[in-house]
């Protein structure tokens, strides 16, 4: 794939990369966060604009010859205006966190109330982990699932917002299976006056699709990454009013970002074509369909799915009844050909590099062509792998049954 001229000059990293699409082939995919971009969007991201400097913003630049640059920037917003009915897009984020940075910077300043989902709950880092500049800048005041329903209890969090009276409330998650009730969330936001942030950078397919409810209406912000269910090159992206059109833009460029990756635009600028076919949209509901039919199933296997199930693409699976730890079952199903990853499930007495979870989602496998039949598969093969730990023999059996699904569902044809 596009590899002729990296074989002639560096048939080291050649072999490297020749590996990588071998692994990506023939093990599943079901890491959450994850998903095939298509051949168009890479050669988008290897294109001639890798070349050029494009610092400011269409027609408003600090260098000469970026009137193609320009062009590439447009198409991308525009598309992306018509995929989320947003008033104003910027499309330069290089990444998710770098996108909520720029929200946090437009319109807070060191020390301000965020309230915000706890990392080990389902959030992520650049929500306010102490680990991120967004916890070391920010007052973060956590909020969590509902201990018994393992779901966002919205008067809890009523409570906590008047309680301290956060400048910013930022809902979205990396590890929630549960639709998000935005509405209710800019209800709570402007009880005491705060911003709303939706950072929707798992379910932005979903939304794309209307599977998943659109924060767009509510939202102060929302912010998405472009390579989870959006199929995108990976970077980020802030949607917003027009009244903070200017603070974002200033707050991207020159806030945080020198000069844009111009390629990885137009590479958003091919993935969100995509994103607006019918096909695109089929796509993320049987994501969605797919993801109901693996949580039955590992159900049906005996395991505990945190919350009960999924209304999304993923979903947590609870090992605590199995004795294995998320990190162990993430590596027995690596022996299995099977590629996901450890998490911490809520009030998890594991600490989160060991875990007592795993989370699986189906945007990948959707994307290969995978349906409910081939979940059904799945499912059975992960408590399979799971139930059978210490047996490599098994767990090769496993790995080729596997790979024998994969390679009837390749990934680049
Ligand atoms: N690291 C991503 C995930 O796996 O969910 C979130 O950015």
């Amino acid at each position: 794939m596009f590899m002729s001229d990296i074989l002639k000059v560096d048939p080291e990293m050649a072999a490297v990369l020749e590996r990588e699409l071998n692994r990506q082939e023939t093990r599943l995919d079901l890491i959450a966060s994850e998903n095939y971009a298509s051949k168009a969007v890479m050669e988008a991201m290897g294109c001639v604009l890798t070349n050029k400097y494009a610092e400011g913003y269409p027609k408003s630049r600090y260098y000469g010859g970026c009137e193609y640059a320009d062009e590439a920037e447009v198409l991308a917003i525009e598309r992306a205006k018509k995929l989320f009915g947003a008033e104003h897009i910027n499309v330069q984020p290089h990444s998710g966190s770098g996108a909520n940075m720029a929200v946090y910077f437009s319109v807070l300043k060191p020390g301000d109330t965020i309230l915000s989902m706890n990392l080990s709950e389902g959030g992520h880092l650049s929500h306010g982990n102490p680990a991120s500049f967004s916890g070391q800048l920010y007052n973060i005041i956590p909020y969590s699932v509902q201990r018994e329903t393992e779901m966002i209890d919205y008067d809890e969090l009523e409570k906590l917002s008047k309680e301290h009276k956060p400048q910013m409330i930022v809902c979205g998650a990396s590890a929630y299976s549960r639709t998000i009730d935005f509405k209710r969330f800019k209800e709570i936001a402007d009880m005491t006056d705060a911003y709303l942030l939706a950072d929707v950078a798992h379910i932005a397919g979903l939304i794309v699709a209307d599977a998943h409810p659109s924060p767009v209406p509510y939202a102060d912000f929302v912010t998405t990454t472009t390579h989870k269910t959006l199929r995108g090159p990976r970077g980020g992206m802030v949607m917003c009013r027009e009244e903070f059109a200017k603070a974002i833009n200033k707050s991207v460029f020159p806030g945080i970002q020198g000069g844009p990756l111009m390629n990885t635009i137009a590479a958003k600028a091919v993935a969100f074509k995509e994103a607006l076919t019918d096909d695109f949209k089929k796509d993320q509901i049987q994501t969605v369909k797919n993801a109901k039919t693996l949580s039955e199933t590992l159900i049906q296997n005996g395991f505990r799915i945190v919350s009960g199930g999924t209304d999304n693409h993923l979903m947590l699976i609870d090992l605590t009844s199995f004795n294995i730890t998320g990190k162990d079952a993430e590596a027995v199903c690596a022996k299995a050909g099977i590629v996901l990853n450890m998490n911490t499930i809520p009030f998890d007495k594991q600490k989160a590099f060991i875990a007592s979870g795993i989370r699986v989602g189906t945007p990948a496998a959707t994307t290969r062509g995978m349906k409910e039949e081939e979940m059904k598969f799945v499912g059975n093969a992960i408590s399979r792998a799971i139930k059978n730990a210490g047996d490599d023999a098994a767990l090769e059996k496993i790995r080729l049954e596997v790979k024998d699904l994969c390679e009837r569902f390749p990934v680049y044809k």
